[in-house]
């Protein structure tokens, strides 16, 4: 057998190999074996030295031939298998976008929080203007200027958390302790408008929501510490039926059309003449059920006409200007709107509860 024959062997060998390469890994292979530095027709032109100068024409052309068939089976092989490689790597990425997403439990305000955006809400469309305060006030904000007089069962320590006890650091004053100093947790968000009354003129349009503590112990009706909404209006020829006109309008957004409001007289240390705000039930609509008492009314809010007493703390002239204030609780209000029966529900973190609203 010649050199020649050993070729066509070799290339017959050589294509069966390439066509059975299975990877692109195992096709290189097949490369190395044939065409590499060792392979087996680098090892027959290796040979060609040895051949006589008649033969080694034909078989240098032989073994090119062969060499360019080999180069030429194994590009067509590799693009095979890199297509096949392709399509099996899609294959197993593909994501099935037809297949339901998976549903990720997503959080949501806090239900107090979405009534209080909700009654700023309102009053911003009436042109009212935020004011915030500190909830660490002095005496004379939350009840001197405020009209309540020294002896006014709110001062007490045992209705409102005093922080710095001066009566009982005095010693030698002469005074009994008595818990109350000049400095307290405020008991409302009055002591707020009190302060925008004394730098800025009217007329005023403000809301002034925030928190407040009072010393009471948490039962189905009262929170030691909520979230008030007071407002304050101070304009020229304001008249209570403005703060009527106000309140009915805000009632109607806040709670819908089928709940009604009522106005009943009242007092207030800072409002003359005062008033309280009712709803009627949403759950008996005025017949008159448990959660309204047999009433078939709740109460929402406490407003009036600010007394001139306190315009006289803060030096709005009180022949010029007139104006009213009102005042509510945010988690009550949220409980009448949703039938919640007892407050603390809001604060329990109770997520089968929270998660409704
Ligand atoms: C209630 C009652 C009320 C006010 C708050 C007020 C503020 C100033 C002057 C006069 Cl600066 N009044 N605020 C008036 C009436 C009622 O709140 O039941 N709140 C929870």
């Amino acid at each position: 057998m010649g050199i020649i024959d050993d070729l066509d062997a070799l290339q017959v060998e050589a294509l069966a190999a390439l066509s059975a390469a299975e990877s692109l890994d195992a096709l290189d292979a097949v490369r190395v074996a044939y065409l590499g530095k060792k392979g087996s027709l680098t090892a027959v032109l290796r040979g060609l030295g040895a051949l006589s100068p008649e033969e080694r024409p034909a078989v240098g052309k032989a073994s090119n031939e062969v060499r360019q068939a080999l180069e030429t089976a194994l590009e067509a092989r590799r693009a095979e298998l890199s297509s096949a490689a392709l399509e099996a790597r899609v294959a197993a990425e593909a994501v099935d976008v037809t297949l339901p997403a998976r549903v990720r439990p997503l959080g949501h305000r806090h239900l107090i929080q979405q009534i209080a955006a909700q009654i700023i809400d309102v009053f911003i469309g009436l042109g009212y203007r935020i004011a915030e305060g500190p909830e660490v006030e002095l005496d004379y904000y939350n009840f001197t200027a405020l009209n309540h007089p020294p002896e006014h069962p709110a001062r007490a320590a045992t209705d409102t958390f005093y922080v710095r006890d001066l009566s009982a650091g005095e010693a030698g004053s002469g005074a009994a302790p008595t818990g109350e100093s000049d400095v307290l947790l405020r008991t409302h968000t009055s002591p707020v408008q009190v302060r925008v009354m004394e730098r800025q003129k009217p007329p005023i349009y403000i809301l002034c929501p925030g928190t407040v503590y009072r010393r009471d112990i948490a039962d189905p009706s009262h929170l030691p510490q909520f979230t008030q909404i007071e407002g304050l209006v101070v304009d020229e020829s304001i008249t209570f039926a403005d703060l009527k006109g106000t309140l009915d309008h805000f009632v109607r957004e806040i709670f819908g059309p089928d709940r009604r409001a009522r106005f009943r007289p009242h007092f207030f240390p800072f409002t003359e003449p005062s008033a309280e705000v009712d709803v009627s039930c949403g759950i008996c609509h005025g017949a008159g059920c448990r959660f309204c008492k047999g009433t078939g009314w709740l109460e929402i809010l406490g407003c009036g006409m600010v007394d001139p007493d306190v315009y006289a703390y803060v030096g709005i002239d009180p022949e010029r200007y007139t104006g009213f204030a009102f005042g509510m609780g945010v988690e009550r209000i949220a409980a009448l709107k949703y039938n919640i029966p007892d407050l603390r529900m809001l604060l329990e973190g109770d997520m089968r509860f929270l998660r409704q609203f």
